[in-house]
């Protein structure tokens, strides 16, 4: 008999959750294929995103279930199980002063992830780097977008990362959008709620979000085919995220949040999605990448439970 192998979390290479590295994107044969943008040059403040993806990889070792997938004992249902095949497509190349070059590096890796029928789920890095990767999505038609959020982002310094959805509303395959999470101090100004207003974006503060409840906000969001989702970790309350560069108080909560993911996931086609803004060295008690790891994993398990449903996995058992 060979020899078992207990595979623990402190042990071999901290890729995402364990799962196999393929860096080399033309040979990517994946449902999912994880990546890290270690970049945070356009935060005009607290600093350290950068450092978010290989945080994010470490602490999400802890989780490392492989073919066995993930069993959730409160939906009763067994996740991201063979045969669903999730790789580590390890990081963009990041330019350190030519922000250009990265985007552009961001724009076409996405892109070599959708060109080979891999879900691409990007790690930043700061939120400036959803608008490169929403660039990548130009081929879907019916797209909406869904950031999870403390700030709308919304901003004109552009290329900040308080500005990505003011450009994504730019971007003509980008129509539907729908915000979720805004509060308090330090948000956009008036200007800019009226300005994403105009564009048609669904904007449901904090609170609110917390007190119409999942479903609510579920039929709330725009209905359309296709479905790009935006988490950024400071949506959730500074309390359980305080590793993030602009912190706040009376956010959302894992378990709303996740039960809101698995509604779009139902809802319509998830294309792609991305977690952003994980500061690690602002949180010496690592909730926060585990929180976005944790965050991660359980929508990843929702797409492809709806993929797996409809038949389309690239590698059925
Ligand atoms: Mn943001």
């Amino acid at each position: 008999m060979p020899k078992k192998i207990h595979n623990l979390p402190i042990t071999g290479i901290a890729s995402f959750a364990k799962y196999p590295i393929c860096t080399n994107l033309d040979e990517l044969d994946a449902d999912v294929c994880v990546m890290g943008i270690p970049y945070d040059q356009s935060t005009p403040y607290l600093t350290g995103s950068k450092f978010g993806p290989r945080r994010i990889r470490e602490v999400s070792c802890h989780y490392g279930r492989g073919d066995e997938g993930f069993w959730d004992p409160e939906r009763q249902e067994q996740y991201l199980a063979a045969p669903v095949r999730v790789v580590d497509g390890g990081d963009v190349d990041i330019h350190p002063m030519d922000f250009h070059e990265t985007f552009d590096n961001i724009t076409e890796t996405v892109r070599k992830n959708l060109s080979k029928g891999a879900l691409p789920v990007m790690m930043g890095g700061d939120h400036s780097v959803t608008y490169p990767e929403a660039r990548a999505f130009d081929q879907f038609e019916d797209l909406c977008i869904v950031q999870f959020d403390a700030h709308l982002d919304f901003g004109q310094r552009t290329y900040t990362n308080g500005s990505p959805m003011r450009l994504i509303s730019q971007l003509p395959h980008f129509k539907k959008m729908c915000q979720i999470g805004m509060r308090g101090l330090g948000s956009n100004t008036r200007e800019d709620f009226q300005a994403a207003y105009d564009f048609g974006s669904v904007v449901i503060p904090a609170r609110q979000a917390l007190e119409m409840g999942d479903a609510e906000v579920i039929k709330k969001i725009p209905q359309a085919k296709n479905y790009f989702v935006t988490i950024d970790i400071d949506g959730y309350d500074m309390n359980t995220a305080p590793g993030v560069g602009s912190p706040s108080p009376g956010g959302l909560n894992y378990v709303f949040e996740t039960d809101v993911l698995e509604g779009i996931a139902k809802k319509g086609n998830v294309v792609g999605f991305d977690l952003v803004e994980v500061a690690p060295q602002y949180d010496p008690t690592g909730i926060t990448p585990r929180l976005g790891a944790m965050t991660m994993l359980a929508f990843m398990g929702f797409i492809m439970k709806e993929k797996e449903k409809k038949g389309l996995l690239k590698h059925r058992s």
